[in-house]
């Protein structure tokens, strides 16, 4: 009301006091009026894709509403907040989580019908949000809806691509990557903000300029550009708390050369308008590795940038004074990707809010928190000195500055030991690790997350633990109260409720209730029902239904028909080495070789449990062993699938593209999913809580948080195999010396002869796979895990043949699962960590 005069503000009072109805014909009234007005057709006649982007923007209504309610409220009662900082928001798609948040399914399908469409075909018109990789990307889209629905004053920050996770096609038994055009046909969830805008440098000098007798650094010249914000809203279910997650778009900041251009040179007036632009264009497609590009670096420069500057102009508004930033503001860092947020802030409170080094340095440690998601060397982010200097060049003279302080702290705690030092240090010399490339100075991402943040998480205990007595050793004996475990989670809404209405339906019957939704706590409740033969019935019926939806998918995408009966065993995730897509292939290779071997020996019936492997996933497309598993999956596929004598037992499909919208068709209609990781490589894993969620059993190594899901469940209901973490290394050791304790099954080498002797196509294509297998060179231990992973696929299959067993030990997957919804995740960094009410 102080922005306006009383007479004013009870007119815009009046005119916006009530809520949008939400009866039928409301309803229709919005989506007609968006088709008309905002979509500029003719209401009388609209095809499918408008009414989708009418229904939508009808519900982005109801959702700003909404949104600008929590805001004041937050506003209001001055709430800490907590931003949630991501280089990946992998979102997928947005209509149905929105119609079931706002608890109006049944209201739209109605309305709907009358005007001639399926909500369900709708859902059909969206395209993906994929501005992610994989788990990184869609834990923080978890993270999002479980903030929204426990009423966190949250925001998250991210980046705007026009081009998320590439299309992944398959040609010629090879991937081929497609750009993936998702806003061609507009996007009608997001706000574009023109008026919320910053400029962001890159480039340019530091100078020292004289201001009231003190000598202050300027950061000046170089490139500006302009970072536009796109407001994607984020409803609670079952509260009207609604939050935003606001996306960075580059854009120039000047138009137009207009000098050039008069100059007659046309190309060079629009060259810096481009390269503005492309700072957003494209998400880099790699998980879990490190790709050293500037426009990387400069794409993590830009969100920061952009994220501080709105970050503090929310604050600003507060009229609190900037020391107490941290008492109200709390930031968390998904991965190191963000984390020269860190050197940011500092700048800012040193160079334009004129602090103290002291005082801006505790401001900023005391705000910043940072999660690690991967363990693997090859993923930890280094930059070099060179070009942070070149790029931004403010920032690395504060970094040297937090190193030389930091290191100062070491060695008071550790007056001798340079190693230490050397081990510590935020910058890597040349030479001291394998990426020294020309001798260059690196700065260590990790070790500057670690240095400016509070609290330092992993993502399952096991990682946790890795971190603490293994890669951040050091930090731990220093900080030991820094680091936390935070097991991850999922949302149960997108991928139970939504992606699963059957078994939902089911679970709220058994339950009586379908609060189970939000308190997965009470689907415990299942565990003295399991044997119930009714219930078991009807789950299988459940299941079955899922399979069958799953089957049309795979007939539609790869022209292969399953029987409903066969068992399916799952395997989807991005390809990578140490997630070992290769023992499962040669398991299946061996599995065929058998099955030839019992036809040839006794034609007749066999008594062998039928079984449709099903693979998906993208390869990063310079990852080169990615790409040739893929290759054999799609070689092993081919035979194996036209093998008349074979293939009522065994079939092998590959669904191309996988992604969010397959990952909603495929989990809940699997049987078994694999989880292969070599132990002490997979930091935590997110799809193996879907799958068992589902009720879909885990096949799987003892890694990630498979350890505390199997506790969850019961040790009797997931097959677990393979090395465990604490040998590992020492295996590997053993390998190299080629000096065994252990040896590898022989039915592992006979199933690379198969390959070799060019039963999958000419073999010379796969050479570079058998050499890496060598047991001297197997560095994820495939072969030596090999016959353990033979061991517990018996053990499934002979479960399988006791439907009861297996329907019993579903239903307690399912039941078990309450700790690892992301709700509980997402409550725990409240309390420990962020300390937001
Ligand atoms: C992934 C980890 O590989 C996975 O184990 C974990 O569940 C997920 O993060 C979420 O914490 N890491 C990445 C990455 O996606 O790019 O490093």
């Amino acid at each position: 009301q102080q922005h306006c005069s009383t007479g004013r503000f009870d007119l815009l009072w009046r005119l916006m006091s009530e809520c949008i109805p939400e009866d039928k014909v409301s309803i229709q009234r919005e989506i007609v009026r968006h088709v008309e007005y905002t979509l500029a057709c003719t209401r009388l006649n609209f095809a499918k894709k408008h009414a989708f982007q009418a229904t939508a923007h009808s519900l982005r209504d109801r959702m700003v509403e909404r949104f600008n309610d929590t805001e004041q409220l937050f506003d209001d009662v001055r709430a800490r907040r907590v931003y949630y900082l991501s280089l990946e928001f992998l979102m997928g798609r947005t209509l149905s989580n929105c119609v079931h948040s706002l608890g109006l399914v049944g209201k739209y399908s109605e309305a709907l019908d009358e005007l001639g469409f399926q909500l369900e075909e709708l859902y059909e018109e969206e395209k993906d949000a994929a501005l992610g990789n994989g788990g990184l990307g869609r834990l923080a889209a978890c993270f999002m809806d479980s903030l929204a629905t426990l009423n966190y004053p949250a925001w998250g920050y991210g980046l705007r691509y026009s081009y998320g996770l590439f299309e992944q096609r398959i040609h010629n038994d090879s991937q081929i990557e497609l750009p993936d055009c998702w806003l061609t046909d507009g996007n009608p969830w997001e706000v574009e903000r023109l008026d919320v805008q910053y400029s962001i440098r890159f480039y340019g000098h530091v100078n020292l300029v004289q201001v009231n007798g003190r000598i202050k650094s300027c950061w000046e010249g170089g490139d500006l550009v302009q970072a536009v914000a796109y407001d994607n809203l984020i409803p609670g279910h079952r509260t009207r708390n609604t939050l935003n997650l606001r996306l960075w778009a580059s854009r120039p900041t000047r138009q137009l050369d207009m000098e050039l251009f008069n100059e007659g040179d046309y190309q060079g007036a629009l060259d810096a308008r481009q390269r503005s632009e492309n700072i957003t264009s494209v998400l880099y497609p790699n998980d879990s590795s490190y790709s050293g590009k500037e426009l990387r670096l400069k794409q993590q420069y830009f969100l920061v940038a952009a994220t501080i500057r709105d970050i503090l102009a929310r604050f600003s508004k507060t009229q609190e004074s900037i020391i107490d930033l941290a008492k109200h503001v709390c930031i968390q860092l998904n991965d190191t990707h963000p984390a020269l947020g860190i050197v940011e802030l500092l700048r800012i409170l040193l160079d334009e809010e004129d602090l103290p080094w002291d005082q801006a340095w505790d401001i900023t440690t005391n705000i910043f928190n940072y999660t690690n998601h991967t363990v693997l060397p090859e993923a930890l982010e280094k930059w070099s000195v060179s070009m942070i200097e070149r790029l931004i060049p403010r920032h690395m003279q504060l970094i040297w500055e937090i190193n030389h302080r930091f290191l100062q702290l070491v060695s008071l705690r550790w007056p001798d030991e340079t190693s230490r030092l050397a081990a510590m240090s935020i910058i890597e010399e040349p030479g001291a690790g394998k990426d020294g490339v020309n001798g260059e100075k690196l700065v260590r991402m990790t070790h500057l997350a670690i240095v400016g943040s509070k609290y330092v998480n992993g993502v399952a205990e096991m990682h946790t633990e890795i971190l603490k007595q293994g890669l951040f050793r050091v930090f731990y004996e220093l900080w030991d109260h820094k680091f936390q475990n935070k097991t991850n989670g999922v949302t149960p809404r997108r991928w139970l409720q939504q992606a699963n209405p059957a078994l939902s339906k089911l679970l709220s019957l058994a339950c009586a209730s379908d609060s189970w939704c939000w308190d997965m706590s009470l689907l415990r409740r299942l565990r003295s029902t399991c044997n119930d033969s009714k219930l078991q019935e009807q789950w299988r019926a459940v299941k079955r239904g899922n399979k069958q939806r799953l089957a049309m998918l795979i007939d539609k995408e790869c022209g292969v028909k399953l029987d409903l009966d066969m068992l399916y065993d799952v395997q989807v995730k991005r390809i990578h080495e140490y997630k070992r897509q290769l023992l499962n292939v040669v398991g299946i290779i061996h599995r065929y070789s058998e099955l030839k071997r019992m036809r040839r020996d006794a034609p007749g019936l066999l008594a062998v449990v039928p079984r449709a492997f099903i693979l998906g996933g993208k390869a990063a497309p310079g990852y080169y062993m990615a790409k040739l598993v893929l290759k054999l999956i799609l070689h092993v596929a081919k035979v194996v699938n036209a093998d008349k004598d074979t293939n009522q037992f065994l079939k092998v499909v590959f669904i191309p593209n996988y992604n969010v919208k397959l990952a909603e068709i495929i989990i809940p209609g699997s049987d078994i999913s694999q989880h292969l990781s070599t132990a002490g490589t997979e930091a935590s894993g997110t799809s193996n809580m879907k799958f068992a969620m589902n009720g879909c059993l885990l096949l799987a190594t003892l890694d990630g948080a498979t350890a505390e899901i199997r506790r969850e469940v019961g040790e009797d209901n997931v097959f677990i195999f393979g090395s465990r973490a604490q040998d590992v290394e020492r295996i590997r050791k053993e390998q190299r010396n080629q000096c065994c304790s252990w040896s590898v099954d022989p039915r592992f080498y006979n199933a690379l002869s198969r390959i070799r002797e060019g039963d999958f196509g000419p073999p010379s294509q796969f050479e570079d796979l058998l050499e890496s297998l060598r047991s001297e060179r197997d560095q994820y231990l495939v072969g030596v895990d090999f016959g353990s992973y033979l061991e517990a696929q018996a053990r499934v299959d002979r479960t399988w043949q006791q439907p009861e067993e297996w329907t019993r030990k579903s239903i307690l997957c399912c039941a078990g699962m309450a700790k690892f919804s992301s709700d509980n995740t997402i409550r725990q960094y409240a309390e420990d960590i962020w300390k937001v009410r």
